[in-house]
């Protein structure tokens, strides 16, 4: 009995659900490179190299193990161009007797895939993804009930489920959250590790041609590609962070520094997400170093929390809300999506800064992300859709089940709370405090007001006046208000005057 088992380009690990029983020499192994999954929305082009490139090696380590591999190249003459007309195709040549999959990690493929069985008259088997912590029934029950949905909770419970920084029952070093080490910002002498790199060999040179030649519209630039493309790769680049990085990952977490965009982060989100790594070996090796001296335990905690805290928590809020948690939009927030966050064209500098990295790497670090690109949007007000889409496009490990609760609920705040407690809105004296964006900057961070001010600090208070109805009965934004309050007239005025012309100069 033969099974066609197809693996989709974010299932590569060899522990994939799809793969369990799967027989050499008997069942089909079916990857496909289709034009569709590339263009639903204009992927960066490093992002479609490091799919493509993975999935070509993934099928190669599968081929060596015995398998037969029905592998589609993009530019093969034959090729359909989406997931159902190629395994349509390929049920067509091989005949399966059944088609095995493991769920997707996406709504819109998900339900795709359910349209398979009817519509190609084989059965389908779809299995659940097991490459994470907790699994979906766990979310769902464990949120059932709750009228807020907290990580830090959330994760406590998986610090205690999976034995991680425990002693004897309580949390390692008697706290569970050691943020507020966490919040120190480099002098202008620190020295940063060179990131990661792997030069590209023949596969991903030939992956780079095609994606230059078909893809070279896309936002984004591919030179100097230097990701990991398969396994080995992917567990060295793990091992050098936790050498490298880990002793002062948490210290300069939240920090942003001008020509730094690595930082001492871990760049493996990509690796992650398409099923290179695997979320407990990571949050393992991180462990192991606190308990080698190797770490401090504010780094080891930060990291263990951003994988089995953060990364489970979103995954379970994304299927426990969709579909309608696209569709959220508490603020009616309708602006268009600047020009500039395509083209980086903006005095801002700390923007302008965020923007080039993303074009550059495919990657910004997590405080660009929530307190730069997403912070102004949140501030302008600006459609939620596009700034998910913007999202989605723009990063190397952005997949739909992590992206979209990162920007509609951390960032945007339009789920009306369910991610988080109160919006990430900051005016211009956190970003000056925690990045050195403001020392190169046209604007003036100090200033409050007139055409030199910084527009976040308007913006700011704009943002809370305007939106004063969702917001004002947060008992966490309280004496924020009382603050806006206690402005003269004059001042409101000027606020409202200030937003009003910067935000119509936007489009
Ligand atoms: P590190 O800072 O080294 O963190 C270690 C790992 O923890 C990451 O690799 C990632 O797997 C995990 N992690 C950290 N923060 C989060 C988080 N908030 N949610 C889920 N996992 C987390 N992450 C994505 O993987 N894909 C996305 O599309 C994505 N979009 C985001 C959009 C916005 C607006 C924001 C605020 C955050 C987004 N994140 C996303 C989360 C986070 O910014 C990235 O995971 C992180 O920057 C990846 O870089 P790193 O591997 O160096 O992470
Ligand atoms: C992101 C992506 C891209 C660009 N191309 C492909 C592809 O050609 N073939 C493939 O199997 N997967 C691709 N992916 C990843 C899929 O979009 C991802 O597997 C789904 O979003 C998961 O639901
Ligand atoms: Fe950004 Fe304002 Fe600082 Fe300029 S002054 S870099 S706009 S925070």
């Amino acid at each position: 009995m033969a099974n066609l088992i197809m693996i989709l380009g974010d299932q590569l690990s060899r522990s994939i659900s799809s793969l369990d029983g799967a027989q050499p020499g008997q069942d089909i192994l079916f990857l496909c490179e289709v034009v569709e999954e590339a263009t639903y929305v204009k992927h960066h082009p490093k992002k479609i190299a490091l799919i493509f490139s993975a999935m070509r090696h993934f099928a190669q380590d599968l081929r060596a193990e015995g398998f037969t591999v029905h592998y589609r190249k993009l530019n093969a003459p034959d090729n359909k161009g989406s997931f159902t007309n190629e395994l349509a195709d390929a049920v067509a040549r091989y005949s399966p007797d059944k088609i095995i999959l493991t769920e997707a990690g996406e709504w819109r493929v998900q339900q795709t895939i359910q349209t398979w069985q009817e519509d190609l008259g084989v059965p389908v088997e779809v299995r659940a993804d097991t490459r994470f912590l907790a699994t979906l029934d766990e979310f769902a029950h464990w949120a059932s009930g709750r009228k807020q949905l907290r990580m830090e909770y959330f994760y406590r419970d998986m610090r205690k489920k999976h034995a991680v920084l425990m002693d004897k029952g309580s949390p390692a070093g008697g706290k569970w959250n050691y943020d507020h080490d966490n919040r120190d910002k480099p002098s202008d002498q620190q020295a940063y590790p060179a990131p990661f790199h792997v030069p590209p060999d023949e596969i991903t040179q030939e992956v780079l041609n095609l994606v230059e030649e078909r893809f070279s519209d896309h936002f984004g630039t591919l030179e100097d590609f230097h990701y990991a493309v398969d396994r080995t790769g992917a567990r060295a680049a793990l091992d050098h962070f936790i050498q490298h990085n880990l002793p002062t990952f948490g210290t300069y977490q939240d920090a942003m520094v001008q020509g730094q965009p690595w930082m001492f982060h871990s760049h493996i989100s990509f690796y992650l997400n398409i099923g290179l790594l695997e979320p407990l070996e990571c949050i393992k090796a991180a462990e192991q170093a606190y308990h080698d001296n190797r770490a401090p335990l504010n780094c080891v905690e930060g990291f263990i929390r951003q994988i089995l805290g953060w990364r489970e928590f979103v995954r379970g809020i994304y299927w426990l809300k969709m579909p309608d948690y696209a569709d959220e939009n508490t603020f009616n927030a309708t602006r268009d999506l600047p020009a500039f966050y395509w083209t980086g064209q903006t005095m801002m500098n700390c923007l302008r800064q965020c923007v080039q990295d993303t074009r550059q790497h495919a990657y910004a670090h997590h405080i660009q992300r929530l307190m730069l690109l997403g912070n102004f949007a949140l501030l302008s007000g600006i459609d939620p859709k596009q700034v998910n889409e913007w999202f989605l496009i723009v990063y190397a490990d952005a997949f739909e089940w992590v992206e979209m609760p990162n920007v509609t609920g951390m960032a945007l705040f339009a789920d009306g709370g369910l991610l988080a407690s109160k919006p990430y809105a900051s005016s211009g004296a956190y970003i000056q405090k925690m990045s050195n964006y403001c020392d190169r900057c046209s604007f003036d961070v100090r200033k409050k007001n007139g055409p030199k001010a910084c527009p976040f600090n308007y913006l700011y208070w704009d943002f809370l006046d305007r939106n004063r109805d969702q917001l004002s009965n947060n008992h966490r934004l309280g004496m924020i208000y009382k603050s806006y309050e206690r402005m003269t007239e004059e001042k409101k005025q000027a606020i409202k005057d200030d937003s009003l012309r910067f935000l119509n100069s936007l489009n």
